[in-house]
């Protein structure tokens, strides 16, 4: 996901500002030169006084690990992020570089850390001590219209859009998070959980400095980063208003709900405004699933919201689990089928996940059968890791069809208008670069021909 900027690890920098002399905020994803670690190592020893990584997703650990250990001893160590607060145990045996692991949200926590607090009065912290860990007590969560949003000046790069790597257009994107939290209950999701396990109860920044947020950004396209950008629909609302009142012109994407189609007003404001697609969490197409979920909604309610939706020059991504405890592969498969039928235009299908605090956790356990691996990793005596994956690929396949990728390009071009012309023939120009980087890419990972084969002849 090149395109996004590290939105937590911006907001901790923002927040770090007035405690320290300077900042310099690295994306190594984009750093050309710095992202060699040997550059990155003689840069740090040069001009850095502390270093503060945040790891946000479960990727590449051992990459980070061999580079975090490679950090000058003199120089103090802070991670912080999603996976680092989950994992913090291992990551201190990993590393032992580390010096401080920052749980939770960041803001406050860090500004303690540099104005040089002892580390035993800082809450949310766990940090070395004589061979030991010390885990401080949590932090309470701060409240969300306290908190800077990210400066965006700190950046050193732009996030333009790009496939597999490949630069498309100088259209450039951007991330807004208007609100934390949720208010639903799913049982699988651990979003409005915050790594501790603590519910983050859905809390909402004002319209107005969202909206000051969206009209200070260079961005032509924003990604709500909420969990739910619909939860409070009024306030919703409220924020499409402030938008077309003050003339704001950009693309928007968001998360949301299927409850969404039940707010007619709101969908015709959204797409005034210029939101081009929803993410929308759909979960399975099976009634006894989506009550094991919690989910709130079942096949008809979703057959139903869809047929509203459908009405709307918006593109919809549906995300689907697949996996889910007790769950046949005939009830996998018929995703991709279900899929076609309510209408929505792309899916994206993940495996139920078992995260630390999963409210799932107990059921997964307790049922005969089914294991789950440290990485969080459901499966069963019948439905292993590889089975899971053929399975998946299969639910890919049968939905993804040249077809499907023509329909997808239409709509995206002639109906949601996401791309403009311009943008159109920068992508055809740029196109045999994103077929050959794909090429290699499927190579590199051994599959070509099998991809070739599924995409071309055997839609199975
Ligand atoms: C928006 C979002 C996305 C966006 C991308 C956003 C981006 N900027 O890159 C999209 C839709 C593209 C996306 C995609 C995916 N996502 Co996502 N996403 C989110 C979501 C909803 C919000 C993230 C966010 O902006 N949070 C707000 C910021 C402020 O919080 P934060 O990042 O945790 O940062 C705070 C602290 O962690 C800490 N901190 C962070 N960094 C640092 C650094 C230091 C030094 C310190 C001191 C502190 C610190 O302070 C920060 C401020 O309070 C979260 C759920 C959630 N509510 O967090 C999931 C979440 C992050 N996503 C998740 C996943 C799994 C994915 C996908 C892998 C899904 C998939 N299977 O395709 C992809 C992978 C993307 C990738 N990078 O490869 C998981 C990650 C957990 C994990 N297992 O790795 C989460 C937690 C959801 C979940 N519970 O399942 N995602
Ligand atoms: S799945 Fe979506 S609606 Fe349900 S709790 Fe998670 S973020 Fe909220």
């Amino acid at each position: 996901m090149m395109f996004f900027p590290p939105t937590g690890l911006e907001y901790v920098a923002t927040s770090a500002k007035g405690h320290v002399d300077e900042i310099t905020l690295l994306d190594l994803r984009y750093e050309k030169d710095l992202s060699d670690t040997d550059k990155l190592l003689s840069f740090i020893s040069s001009h850095i006084d502390i270093i503060c990584v945040g790891i946000a997703w479960e990727r590449q650990f051992e990459e980070i690990f061999r580079m975090l250990n490679r950090m000058p001893h003199n120089i103090p160590l802070v991670v912080g992020g999603y996976k680092a607060t989950e994992k913090v145990e291992e990551f201190f045996k990993a590393c032992p570089t580390i010096n401080i692991i920052v749980r939770g949200e960041g803001e406050e926590t860090i500004q303690e850390i540099l104005d040089g607090l002892p580390l035993k009065d800082i809450l949310g912290i766990s940090f070395r001590e004589a061979g030991r860990i010390i885990h401080n007590p949590n932090r309470p969560l701060p409240d969300v219209d306290s908190l800077a949003v990210p400066d965006r000046s700190l950046r050193r790069c732009e996030y333009p859009l790009s496939v597999n790597g490949v630069k498309v257009t100088n259209i450039t994107f951007d991330t807004v998070l208007s609100a934390r939290g949720c208010p639903f209950n799913c049982k699988f999701c651990t979003f409005s959980l915050n790594p501790l396990g603590q519910k983050r109860n859905y809390s909402a920044r004002s319209v107005s400095s969202v909206v000051n947020e969206i009209q200070d950004s260079k961005a032509k396209i924003i990604l709500f980063s909420d969990d739910d950008f619909c939860a409070v629909p009024k306030r919703a609302e409220e924020i499409c208003d402030a938008i077309i009142e003050r003339k704001i012109r950009k693309r928007f994407f968001a998360q949301a709900r299927i409850d969404i189609a039940r707010y007619p007003r709101l969908l015709e404001k959204m797409v005034k405004v210029g939101f081009k697609a929803l993410l929308v969490g759909i979960e399975s197409p099976h009634d006894w699933i989506l009550k094991q979920l919690n989910k709130g909604f079942n096949q008809e309610t979703i057959r139903k919201a869809f047929r509203v939706l459908r009405k709307y020059p918006i593109f919809y991504n549906g995300y689907f689990i697949y996996g889910n405890i007790g769950e046949n592969e005939k009830e996998m498969l018929y995703i991709a089928q279900f899929a076609k039928e309510i209408g929505v235009d792309s899916i994206a299908c993940n495996k139920l996940r078992i995260e630390k605090y999963s409210p799932l956790k107990e059921l997964a356990e307790k049922t005969p059968g089914y294991h789950v691996t440290e990485r969080g990793e459901l499966y069963s005596d019948t439905y292993s890791h590889a089975t899971l994956k053929k399975i998946a690929r299969r639910i890919k396949f049968s939905f993804y069809t040249p077809s499907r990728y023509t329909k997808i390009l239409w709509k995206n071009i002639f109906i949601t208008k996401f791309v403009t012309f311009r943008e159109l023939l920068s992508l055809l120009f740029i196109s045999p670069r994103i077929i050959i980087s794909l090429i290699i890419r499927e190579k590199q990972k051994g599959r070509l021909k099998d991809s070739l084969r599924r995409t071309f002849i055997k839609n199975a």
